[in-house]
């Protein structure tokens, strides 16, 4: 009974006439519709109902269809097809014959009700006709078929009945079609939405909730109104493709291989980032290829990267008990941008708890870290790691570090930190106190310094002691004393401890004794004075007639208040040339060693190659190896070996490691650490301009630092050039080229002088050693100023290319090096004083350490190049003292407190501080 049509967005719910043989007519006492066959205008025969009692009054004639369901429908739209006969064609009708009949409907659950009263049914609207016809003609076709529709809600009962009254009308219907009206389904934004019945009123929208399509999700509630004409109206919301999905043609479709989608979104599948890629269909994210990665905060758009290669260039600048670790950032960062270090405390051994890290350990973001608090003379070793967003998801750990090893410098102890009064008598103190925290070597003795509180520290005693305590004796009764402590080991004394204050107990026989004692302690105390400023004024007048040459002097007492000192020995003196190799070098087996390849030769005979080196229970190890071809002479035989036997004895940081020799069969090797950067003056050419002043300055300090061992050995190299500097990859400066025998036959630049019958390095050696062949520490001192002006000019050869007797001859005449390009005016200065003419006047190694290290520690001081005046602050940065100014005999008084003997002084006409200085001991 009910067909849909979904082409007209309609569905039919009756396509024929209603049942209208005379039993379904009624009122059963008028039913005057009839069932009658007529031929359409195509001339095929159709069912018609019709009536036409038009010349009787009074007509009511009902025909009615049978129970139709509603079916969901709130709305029936109703098609009547019908011809009507036009009354004036009717001839004797008149006031009888209608033009009109009447639709009406009756909603019911019952599918056969037997029996509908009139007033059941509700008038939908009286029908007319559009075109009439005046003729019944069926061979001329004339006949005028007429299309009405009527709508009407039905919403109360679950099927209606239909009715059509004539009021005296002659009729035919042709047909009834009776039909309601929906929303086709459809695809609106990626939501679907179902076919909908329209609403019951013409006015109303029917709210539908879309659902999502396959592989989609909602962005917002997708919904639309379906109208009572069954068009779909105002579209809210809608869904996004899943992600690995991408909208095609109102679906959602996987994305190909190759490319990926992340996340819902209107947006279509991406290609793979670089270093990735994906396998299969509907690919979320792509896999990073092999040895790349993904950390869990990269976005998926963005490209795979590797962890970062190790970090380059470590170099350490030990400052006392201080380092500082600069190194240079990997050569492979990896692709990413966010590389930080850390200094792996685990693998640095030793450090304690109280080591400092400055700025920090870890989660670093510069190069340089200073680590402070470490041990005196204490080997470490510091491993820097670099590290980025991927090195966790690579599992690289140790890979991507480097490391160096370092020892700290000697340290003076650290204060004592407190003093316990024992034993207190009238006249006495017994005094305890424990070691410094921090002694920093053995501790020789203790010195302690006291004084009576109220005379403040003008007059002061010292007692020294090997122990931890003290008596002190000679005191006065009931008087505070106020004592400081102070440790001494090899490296010097530490600090005073702060005061501690002590007080005597009271004297039974005051007035006796204070007269004497009183009188004993200002004897003493002018004898202590004199002698204070006999001695304070020799040491100032002295220490102002050279700047350098107070604390060579000090360096040069050191040696002898430290007799430990280890002195190198000359194998020359050896009578058995032999013997002092075996004395100073390993002989290593010479199937312990593989060459690789040769890198260099050292005159006729000589050979440098790389290699490796597995001593047994030790591990592989790079070396260089030195050897001697057959055919050499016992003479230099001799000399090669004295090379080893030379650097045999040394054992520093900054010096070229021996690590053995091969003496049993030929050729002859000397076999030492392998430098991975060559020679000083080669790679500086290599990398001009690339290092920073810190850098550079790095470099000289480790020079510095292997000349003042040398020098503390007393060891003079005597051929001091960057050519002679090897340099390792974390860019740690070596000396090597040790023996006297290369000095005089290896090395290109020694020329023969008209003075002096031994060839000579000219552009590098002090005047005194290539007129006279003084070779002295101050000597190698003038070479470390051209040392320090081959680094600062990147390997610049000195005096460029002036001839040596040229050279020779400028520097008679006062003529230096002028600054390299950038140099730092306080470096220049410091080459200058290198190339003083007096020996004494140069600094010696240790200065030159301190002046470096205070460099590196103020990096600022280095900012200064040549333009911005040279000179005079340069005394300050080196020895504050050597700028006082002149002073009178009261004025240094009163700076060293002795301020009361002016007059004694000046009775005794000491009126100048020259005069003072002819003061003798007698
Ligand atoms: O500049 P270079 O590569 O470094 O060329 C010279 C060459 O041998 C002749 O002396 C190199 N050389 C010497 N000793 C070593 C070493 N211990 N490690 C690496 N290279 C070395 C030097």
């Amino acid at each position: 009974m009910l067909a849909c049509d979904a082409s007209n967005d309609s569905c039919e719910l009756e396509d024929k006439v209603p049942q209208g043989d005379r039993k379904g007519c009624f009122p059963q006492w008028a039913c005057s519709w009839e069932e009658v066959s007529i031929m359409d205008e195509k001339n095929i025969p159709i069912r018609t109902y019709q009536v036409c009692n038009v010349l009787e009054p009074n007509q009511n004639n009902w025909l009615r269809t049978d129970w139709i369901p509603r079916s969901g429908a709130q709305r029936v739209y109703v098609e009547v097809k019908f011809t009507l006969r036009d009354c004036n064609s009717l001839p004797g009708v008149t006031g009888t014959c209608k033009e009109t009949f009447n639709l009406y409907y009756h909603e019911s659950n019952e599918v056969r009700e037997s029996y509908i009263k009139e007033s059941s049914f509700i008038k939908v609207d009286t029908v007319a006709a559009d075109e009439s016809f005046t003729q019944v003609d069926v061979g001329d076709r004339i006949m005028k078929l007429n299309t009405e529709v009527r709508d009407v809600k039905v919403t109360t009962r679950k099927g209606f009945y239909l009715a059509f009254q004539d009021v005296g009308a002659c009729i035919a219907l042709v047909s009834v079609r009776v039909f309601y009206k929906t929303c086709p389904l459809t695809i609106r934004n990626l939501a679907t939405f179902p076919d909908t019945v329209t609403g019951a009123d013409t006015s109303s929208l029917v709210e539908v909730r879309g659902s999502c399509v396959n592989q989609s999700e909602e962005r917002e509630e997708p919904k639309m109104y379906c109208g009572a004409d069954g068009e779909w109206l105002v579209p809210i919301g809608g869904c996004f493709c899943s992600p690995g999905y991408e909208e095609k043609g109102g679906a959602c479709k996987a994305c190909s291989a190759g490319f990926y989608k992340a996340k819902s979104s209107d947006a279509g599948c991406f290609k793979c980032p670089p270093h990735s890629h994906s396998v299969r269909d509907g690919a979320t994210v792509c896999d990073c290829h092999s040895g790349f990665f993904r950390a869990d905060s990269d976005p998926p758009s963005m490209a795979c990267t590797q962890p970062p290669s190790a970090p380059q260039q470590l170099i350490s600048v030990v400052n006392e008990t201080s380092v500082v670790l600069e190194w240079a950032p990997p050569r492979r960062l990896g692709g990413r941008s966010d590389t930080s270090y850390s200094l792996d405390s685990q693998l640095c051994l030793p450090c304690g708890s109280d080591v400092l890290f400055s700025p920090g350990q870890t989660g670093l973001k510069t190069t340089r870290v200073v680590v402070s608090e470490l041990r005196a003379h204490t080997h470490y070793t510091f491993i820097v790691h670099a590290r980025n967003g991927v090195s966790q998801a690579s599992g690289a750990g140790a890979a991507q570090s480097v490391s160096v090893s370092v020892t700290t410098n000697q340290a003076a102890p650290s204060p004592v930190s407190s003093i316990l009064a024992i034993d207190v008598t009238r006249h006495s103190l017994s005094l305890s106190w424990q070691q410094p925290d921090r002694p920093n070597g053995v501790i020789l003795e203790y010195e302690v310094k006291f004084y009576e509180k109220d005379q403040k520290e003008r007059s002061y005693r010292i007692m020294r002691t090997f122990s931890r305590s003290v008596d002190v004796t000679g005191l006065n009764p009931l008087t505070v004393y106020v004592f400081h402590v102070r440790a001494r080991t090899a490296a010097g004394y530490g600090e005073f401890s702060a005061p501690f204050e002590f007080s005597t107990n009271s004297d039974p026989f005051p007035l006796i004794g204070e007269g004497v004692n009183s009188a004993f302690l200002l004897l003493s105390v002018s004898g202590v004075g004199i002698l204070l400023l006999i001695s304070a004024a020799v040491f100032i007048i002295s220490r102002r007639r050279s700047k350098y040459s107070k604390t060579k002097q000090d360096s040069e007492e050191e040696k002898h208040l430290n007799p430990g000192v280890k002195i190198y020995v000359d194998p020359f003196t050896y009578e058995d040339p032999d013997q002092a190799i075996h004395e100073f070098a390993k002989e290593i087996d010479v199937s312990s060693i593989h060459i690789e390849k040769v890198i260099g030769m050292v005159g006729e005979f000589g050979e440098v190659c790389s290699g490796r080196l597995r001593v047994q229970g030790k591990r592989e190890i790079y070396v260089a190896i030195k050897s001697l071809k057959a055919g050499y002479s016992d003479k230099q035989r001799r000399d090669f070996l004295s090379e080893a036997s030379i650097m045999g004895q040394f054992d520093h940081p900054n010096i070229i490691r021996l690590e053995g020799v091969v003496t049993r069969c030929k050729p002859l090797m000397i076999i030492t650490e392998y430098m991975e950067n060559g020679s000083l003056d080669a790679f500086l050419r290599k990398h001009d301009g690339q290092f920073t002043v810190i850098q550079l300055v790095g470099m000289l300090r480790g020079i510095a630092s292997g000349m003042k061992y040398l020098s503390d050995m007393s060891y003079v190299h005597r051929d001091l050039a960057a050519r002679n500097i090897l340099v390792n990859s974390n860019l740690v400066c070596k000396v090597s080229d040790f023996g006297l025998s290369r000095v005089l036959e290896d090395d290109p630049e020694a020329a023969y002088t008209t003075r002096v019958r031994r060839k000579i390095p000219i552009r590098w050696t002090a005047p005194e050693a290539i007129t006279y062949r003084k070779f002295t520490t101050a000597s190698d001192v003038w070479s470390y100023g051209i040392v320090m002006w081959e680094v600062v000019s990147y390997g610049e050869r000195p005096y460029w290319d002036m001839n040596n007797q040229d050279v020779i001859k400028a520097i008679e005449e006062g003529y230096r090096l002028p600054a390299p390009m950038d140099c730092p005016v306080v470096l220049h200065q410091l080459m200058l004083d290198c190339w003083e003419r007096e020996r004494a006047e140069r600094p010696t190694f240790s200065q030159i350490l301190n002046m470096l290290d205070k460099l590196i520690r103020n990096p600022g001081t280095l900012r200064t190049m040549l333009e911005s005046g040279m000179g005079s602050e340069v005394c300050v940065s080196v020895l504050p003292e050597v700028c006082v100014p002149e002073w009178s005999v009261c004025e240094w008084l009163q700076s060293i407190g002795l301020e009361r003997y002016r007059d004694t002084l000046a009775a005794a006409g000491y009126t100048s501080l020259d005069s003072l200085l002819a003061l003798t001991h007698q």
